[in-house]
């Protein structure tokens, strides 16, 4: 695959869409088969370096030590897509896995991410990519399309004992589960979704593992609040940053490594 390939540049139609919705599938693949089996061979290393009673989920900002990956973060293919919908000016500021084993019984609630993440103004997207085949039956995500219009709902602690995430849309939320999207996409391939669309996934009963790597961008215009969350750095994707709003982190040089930092929880980084 041609890394400079226009197809990977937004349509004006999938720009509207997006827009609209609050979500882009149906995106052109971002690695090949084989490019995916060879980064889920490196992905051991990775969670080699996970300490007694963590888990995949603790692999949070670990792109700013790991070129493992930075390299993902920074795939010039992901970057046409994001440039589609937040425009020249971008930096990446945090990766994290989300990954279910088989018979995992693990679920995440319907949330907003931007309700975590004390950051304003809202443009931000992220970006999921599937390290596996994923679909209805392991436990692939929802979405609720328009709900990004709606402004941001009051969240609560999370009811589900296995639930990925300890915060959920509060008790009462009025919004109707039944129009969400399937995330349907094969390995390699990923999706776009805005920080203010509702969006969850169910447990994996299959016997196929689920696993994806959600990568946040936002506008250089966005500014993270320090005092709430201290480690945030922020990776220039493309264009320039005339903001200057947020510290700038230095691109790592390891394959695999991780932050010495502990990241501050989605907990603690929501609004309470
Ligand atoms: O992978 C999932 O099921 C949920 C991912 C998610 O909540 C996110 O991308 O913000």
């Amino acid at each position: 695959m041609n890394a400079d390939s226009p197809s990977h540049r937004l349509t004006d139609d999938q720009k509207k869409f997006y827009k609209e919705n609050g979500y882009l599938l149906g995106l052109p693949p971002i690695f090949t088969l084989e490019e995916m089996q060879g980064l889920n061979r490196e992905l051991p290393n990775l969670m080699a370096l996970l300490e007694e009673g963590e888990d995949s989920k603790d692999i949070r900002e670990w792109h700013e030590q790991s070129t493992y990956l930075y390299d993902i973060c920074m795939n010039p293919r992901i970057l046409d897509l994001v440039a589609g919908v937040l425009g020249p000016d971008f930096y990446c500021w945090a990766s994290n896995f989300f990954i279910k084993d088989a018979k995992s019984n693990s679920t995440v609630g319907w949330h907003q991410d931007a309700y975590y993440w004390p950051m304003a103004p809202h443009h931000s997207v992220t970006v999921w990519l599937a390290f596996d085949d994923v679909d209805e039956v392991n436990g692939g995500m929802k979405l609720i399309p328009k709900t990004h219009r709606g402004g941001i709902i009051n969240h609560q602690r999370s009811t589900e004992t296995d639930s990925v995430l300890t915060l959920e849309l509060a008790d009462g939320t009025d919004f109707r589960a039944d129009g969400a999207v399937q995330w349907n996409l094969k390995a390699g391939e990923c999706s776009l979704h805005d920080d203010r669309a509702i969006h969850g996934s169910p447990a994996n009963p299959s016997d196929r593992r689920r696993a994806g790597l959600t990568i946040r961008y936002s506008g250089t215009d966005v500014k993270n609040d320090m005092s709430v969350n201290p480690n945030f750095k922020t990776y220039l994707c493309r264009g320039e940053d005339t903001y200057k709003h947020n510290p700038s982190g230095t691109p790592p040089t390891t394959r695999y490594g991780r932050p010495t930092f502990k990241p501050v929880s989605n907990e603690e980084a929501g609004k309470s």
